[in-house]
C-alpha cells in the first residue's frame, strides 16, 4: 500500500498521512486489514515531500518496529528531487525500494529517469541487497527492464518483481487490454502488482485479480473512494482491496509471504 506520495498537499487532503506518527498508524491500520507492504514518502514539518536521509532511517526504523510490513522507500521522491537525492534514498536500508524504468511525462510535469540513473539505483540496490520494485509507468519501460536485467544482472534476492502503475496522464492508460498487453512483456519468472491512479483504480485492480498480480492500493494513488466520496484513510483502500482478493480466491499474502516472494534479505551499508 502506498499511503501518502509527493503529489497531493495536505492543505487539500486532511487524512493524508505525512507526520511520522500518522504515517505509522496508517501502516498498523492497513496492516490490520490485510496489507503486506508500505511504499514509503516522506514529508517534512512543513508537509512537502523531503527525502532528508535522517528522517528517511527514522522512518524505517519506525515502521520496523511498530509494524511487520515490508518496508519500501520511494527512490522516485517528487518530480523536483535531483538524481543525488534519490539515490542517497538507498543509504537508509530500506527492505525495499523502488526502480522506475524510465523517462515519462506525469501530467504537467516529466518524471525523470534517464538510463544511467536507472542503472546506478539497480547497481546501488544490488550492493546493498535491497530488493528493487521495478515501476513500470508505460510499456516500453519493460522492454528497458529486460535490458536492464540481461546487461547487469539480476536483482538482489533474485526475485524480479515490477509494479505497473497506470493511469498516470502521460503514461499507460488503466485498463483491462492495458494491463493484459504488459503481461505479454514482463521477464518470464516475474511476478507483479499493479494499481490504477483515480478513477482507473477499480478497473485495474479487478483485472490485476484475474490475472495472477498483486495489488497495490493507497492515497498515493486514489483519493476518492467512489464518484463523490472522499477517501476517509489509507486502510479503507486496503480493506476493499483484500475483499475484493478473498473473493477472487487470492487472499492477501502476510508480511512474511510477501518477503518471500520477494527474497527481502537484509541490507548492508557500503
Ligand atoms: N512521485 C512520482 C514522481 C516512485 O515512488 O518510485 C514518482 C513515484 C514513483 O511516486
Ligand atoms: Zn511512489
Amino acid at each position: 500500500m502506498a499511503p501518502t506520495g509527493a503529489e497531493h498537499a495536505k492543505g487539500d487532503v486532511p487524512q493524508l498521512p505525512v507526520t511520522l506518527e500518522e504515517l505509522v498508524t496508517a501502516a498498523r491500520e492497513c496492516e490490520q486489514v490485510g496489507a503486506a507492504m508500505v511504499h514509503v514518502h516522506i514529508r517534512g514539518d512543513d508537509a512537502k515531500p523531503t527525502l532528508d536521509l535522517k528522517r528517511l532511517q527514522d522512518t524505517v526504523q519506525a515502521l520496523r518496529e511498530q509494524t511487520g510490513l515490508v518496508v519500501q522507500l520511494s527512490t522516485g521522491g517528487a518530480v523536483t528531487d535531483p538524481e543525488a537525492d534519490r539515490l542517497r534514498v538507498l543509504d537508509a536500508l530500506p527492505d525495499s525500494a523502488s526502480c522506475t524504468m524510465g523517462t515519462v511525462n506525469f501530467g504537467d510535469d516529466v518524471f525523470m529517469n534517464r538510463w544511467e540513473f536507472v542503472v546506478a539505483l539497480h547497481k546501488g540496490m544490488q550492493e546493498r541487497r535491497i530488493v528493487p520494485e521495478y515501476e513500470i509507468f508505460d510499456l516500453g519501460q519493460l522492454a528497458s527492464l529486460r535490458r536492464l536485467l540481461d546487461k547487469h544482472g539480476r536483482p538482489a534476492g533474485d526475485k524480479v518483481h515490477v509494479d505497473l502503475v497506470m493511469g498516470v496522464p502521460g503514461g499507460m492508460p488503466g485498463d483491462a487490454e492495458t494491463l493484459v498487453a504488459a503481461l505479454r512483456l514482463l521477464p518470464e519468472d516475474a511476478s507483479f502488482s499493479a494499481t490504477g491512479i483515480g478513477r482507473s483504480s477499480l478497473p485495474v485492480m479487478l483485472t490485476a485479480l484475474g490475472a495472477g498480480g498483486h495489488l497495490r492500493v493507497g492515497m498515493e494513488d486514489t483519493i476518492t473512494y467512489a464518484k463523490g466520496q472522499p477517501v476517509r484513510d489509507n486502510a479503507q483502500l486496503v480493506a476493499r482491496a483484500a475483499g475484493l482478493a478473498r473473493i477472487a480466491q487470492r487472499p492477501p499474502l502476510s508480511p512474511a509471504d510477501a518477503r518471500a516472494l520477494l527474497g527481502v534479505r537484509t541490507p548492508v551499508q557500503v
